[in-house]
């Protein structure tokens, strides 16, 4: 136990007070003190904000007893914490899932029934934090609700951008990227903590100095900024567990402000100042892309270094021995985002704790574990040494000395093959700082996020490293929280599962596994076919709100929601529609012979990716015409909603029949909306790409629409010579629809909008869009088949979720733990 603080004679005084009571009376209590000492304001005289923010103070105040008894239990013990180190956190809203975890649900509803509070109103003030491109942020929130939920110490690290990914909106089918601020109205789920500030600096350079006869190096930077971390709760699904995110914020540095102002210059001052809060201002907002900007690496080695400090500044007991470091802790690396973070425990070690060389590379290299996200060429970051010396410059010799200490063993194991030392080197032979191969020599172990990206990984992207460091690739399967994927998005579905087999899947999601003898009982798969119904129109109703948009009820609703990308092939989907649109028009079938089918599409394009943005201007177009066109008479529809996030996912996901999984194979590392999907009963049409392997293996052929050519049918069309033009030629449907795209059928008989689009995919189409059209269309008229079955449709559907537990970020937490960590949960 943690003794009270010295004079200390009240008892209350020794820990955390405990909560409110959990009651309906002691919930409206809390509620109302909320509403009027810390809003401010009268029920009566309060704004729909106060009254969301007066509701989430409440549920805090049950979690915060909870969250800092957890704190003070962990600094007591001696267990491995992990901490996660990730730019980006893709949360989602936070209020439903706080009222979950801490069993509220109910409590709370009927407390602000009693005080005649609409809390469907409250719910939809809360504004969700987007402080993520996609897959790696939102795969990042999963885990840590996975590691509160199984008690596992953890710490989640990032930042606090002032501007999450971009709301985006339609101008004449455009794309437009409106600013994030999702702290106008400010957030209840904070904690700022400034007077615990840490100073980061930057630049400068570094000298040689003598330490008692030792030579020794030292960096002297050039300036420097505050880090400033903000806590959140990440409370454990019903467990009692809290965990924490800390995020930081940039501030200017006070003494750097001062030197200026004595100078005089107060407008030098104070640009000072917003120059040191751009480091946080805003998320780059790109997705399998990286770009070199040099605000980009200040971003990673701010909340790097701030993060590594706190852990050993602030978590661990004061002068703990460092050489002990990996029993207390495992920075695990979410891509080569926080890569930087190497050289800065080596910096921190070796420069600062004195130790040598080679023992804090011992220290290092056991802490420091990597995940890769992509196998994309134009997604692996490098980072000029020019740009790095300049920012970084202490951090640049460690990386040389790593380097060459790395090629030295090389030598020693291959002998002086030079074309192997270049390939290896973590220095491109054009200068650059490989992050990749930094993380991958530096790190305990290095895994993939779906067993045919781990294997890809291995085989094709860092074959040598594999060699060199036996033991050191790993896979672990990503995995999605079902808390909040499936419980709280799908209610009707989570009722229906808890009625046939009881609430235990929620934290055992194998469990699912009982339900597949309800396959076959034809009342279950009328429950579940309601249940559809009822979450389609759960969708229209929001869509219908929020965009003024229309589902009809007798839909087939096919969804494809991903960010915009090339490789992932929304093209492929769009061939599809307009393909389905000219036999219609061109009279080769009859409207009224087609199964109605709503296509939903979301997706968000990096601002500065042309194509992407070319083809969400054409899924808008297509979705006009096709939409409008009489002849069609109402049996497709095309609808785009903008914006799409975590919130519109959880209304879209539980209402889809069919999930878009249609990447080239061995381009999607591992997909998790695909695994969203299978476990809210979709069925997937797919290619045998990233998780899909997976999905298919376990939910059986019978249950999955596969297409397209596998990966190593790819790469032998790509050695044997990929002509794209050939395949229009083969398939007259395609040639149709590239034709009807190209000719300015959707443009208002302007040919040129989307002629670039047809011509890349004659002349170019790296992902092979056109190669795989052919075995698409046939999939997706087994589809159509298949649907008119509707008890053999609900039978598959129904096994989906029955054999998905496996995707499970506890399942992923699990074999991390097993694997890579080698943690345990605080008991
Ligand atoms: C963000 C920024 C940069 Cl600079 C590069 C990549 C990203 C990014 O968001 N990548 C990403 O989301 N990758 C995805 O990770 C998911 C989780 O592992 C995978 O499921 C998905 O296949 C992969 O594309």
């Amino acid at each position: 136990p943690v003794p009270a603080p010295a004079g200390a004679t009240h008892p209350l005084a020794i820990g955390p007070v405990g909560a409110p009571e959990a009651t309906v009376d002691g919930f409206v209590a809390q509620y109302l003190r909320n509403l009027n000492f810390d809003r401010g304001v009268t029920l009566s005289a309060s704004t729909a904000n106060d009254r969301f923010y007066a509701l989430a103070y409440t549920v805090r105040d049950y979690l915060v007893a909870r969250w800092l008894e957890g704190v003070r239990r962990y600094r007591a013990s001696d267990r491995k914490a992990v901490c996660y180190l990730s730019a980006e956190y893709l949360l989602g809203r936070q209020l439903d899932n706080n009222l979950l975890a801490s069993g509220l649900s109910d409590i709370a509803a009927e407390a602000l029934a009693q005080c005649g509070v609409d809390i469907e109103e409250l719910r939809a003030q809360e504004v969700e934090p987007g402080l993520g491109n996609g897959g790696l942020g939102r795969l990042a929130a999963c885990f840590i609700d996975s590691l509160a939920t199984m008690s596992v110490p953890n710490v989640g690290y990032g930042i606090r951008y002032e501007y999450g990914i971009f709301r985006q909106t339609f101008e004449d089918g455009r794309q437009v990227e409106q600013p994030d601020s999702w702290l106008e109205l400010g957030s209840p789920w904070e904690f700022p903590h400034p007077e615990a500030a840490q100073t980061i600096s930057f630049g400068g350079s570094t000298e040689k100095y003598d330490d008692g006869g030792v030579t020794r190096s030292r960096w002297v930077p050039a300036w420097s900024v505050q880090a400033v971390p903000y806590n959140y709760m990440v409370p454990g699904y019903q467990n009692g567990r809290v965990n924490t995110l800390r995020l930081w914020s940039s501030r200017a540095n006070h003494a750097f402000d001062l030197s200026v102002f004595n100078a005089g210059d107060y407008v030098e001052a104070v640009r000072a100042q917003t120059f040191a809060e751009n480091i946080s201002k805003v998320l780059y907002p790109e997705d399998s892309t990286a770009q070199g900007k040099e605000l980009r690496l200040q971003q990673q080695y701010f909340f790097v270094a701030a993060s590594i400090r706190d852990f050993i500044d602030v978590v661990l007991p004061e002068d703990f021995d460092l050489t002990r470091l990996p029993e207390r802790a495992i920075f695990q690396l979410n891509d080569t985002h926080p890569v930087i973070g190497v050289p800065e425990l080596m910096r921190i070690l070796v420069d600062e704790k004195k130790m040598e060389w080679d023992a804090a590379w011992a220290v290092t290299q056991q802490c420091f574990a990597y995940t890769c996200h992509t196998l994309l060429p134009e997604a692996l970051e490098v980072w000029p040494i020019d740009l790095l010396g300049r920012l970084l410059p202490r951090h640049l010799e460690i990386i040389y000395r790593i380097n060459e200490e790395f090629l030295l063993a090389v030598r020693e194991r291959f002998g002086d093959d030079e074309a192997r030392i270049r390939d290896m080197s973590i220095i491109s032979p054009d200068g650059a700082v490989r992050m990749a191969f930094l993380a991958t020599v530096a790190g305990s172990k290095v895994n993939g996020v779906a067993e045919l990206h781990s294997q890809l990984l291995r085989e094709k992207v860092l074959p040598a490293f594999d060699e060199f460091f036996p033991g050191k690739f790993t896979n672990v399967t990503n995995g999605v929280t079902p808390r909040r994927f499936v419980r709280l998005a799908n209610p009707e579905l989570s009722a229906l599962i808890t009625e046939a087999i009881g609430d235990g899947w929620l934290t055992d999601l194998e469990r699912l596994r009982e339900l597949e003898p309800f396959a076959d009982d034809a009342d279950f798969r009328t429950a579940f076919g309601e249940m559809k119904a009822a979450n389609k129109r759960r969708l229209a109703a929001t869509l219908q709100a929020r965009d003024g948009l229309t589902i009809a009820d007798d839909h087939m609703l096919d969804v494809m929601v991903k960010r915009l990308h090339e490789y992932k092939r929304q093209m492929l989907k769009l061939l599809h529609i307009v393909t389905a649109y000219d036999r219609i028009v061109s009279g080769e079938v009859e409207a009224s012979s087609v199964p109605g089918r709503t296509f939903v599409f979301g997706a968000k394009a990096a601002p500065g990716y042309d194509m992407a943005k070319r083809i969400i201007h054409l899924i808008n177009a297509v979705g006009s015409v096709v939409n409008d066109d009489p002849r069609v008479e109402g049996r497709l529809k095309v609808l785009f909603p903008p914006n799409y996030n975590v919130t519109l996912a959880e209304r879209i996901i539980p209402a889809a029949d069919l999930s878009e999984q249609i990447s080239l194979a061995g381009k999607e590392a591992s997909g998790t909306g695909n695994m969203k999907f299978a476990l809210n009963g979709a069925l997937t049409v797919g290619t045998d790409d990233g998780a899909n392997v997976e999905i298919r293996e376990l939910v059986g052929d019978d249950n999955f629409f596969l297409f397209g050519m596998s990966e190593p049918e790819v790469e032998a069309l790509w050695a044997r010579g990929y002509t794209p033009a050939e395949f229009a030629e083969k398939d007259a449907g395609l040639g149709r629809a590239l034709d009807l795209i190209g000719s300015g059928a959707f443009s208002g008989g302007d040919a040129s909008v989307f002629a670039p689009i047809v011509s890349n995919l004659m002349n170019d189409d790296r992902f092979m869009v056109l190669a795989d059209y052919t075995s698409y269309i046939a999939a997706q008229d087994r589809v159509d088949d298949a649907y008119t079955d509707t008890a053999a449709w609900q039978r598959s559907a129904v096994l989906n979720v029955a054999r998905s537990g496996f995707f499970s970020s506890d399942r992923s937490m699990r074999d991390y733990i097993d694997r890579i960590w080698h943690t345990e949960p605080l008991g």
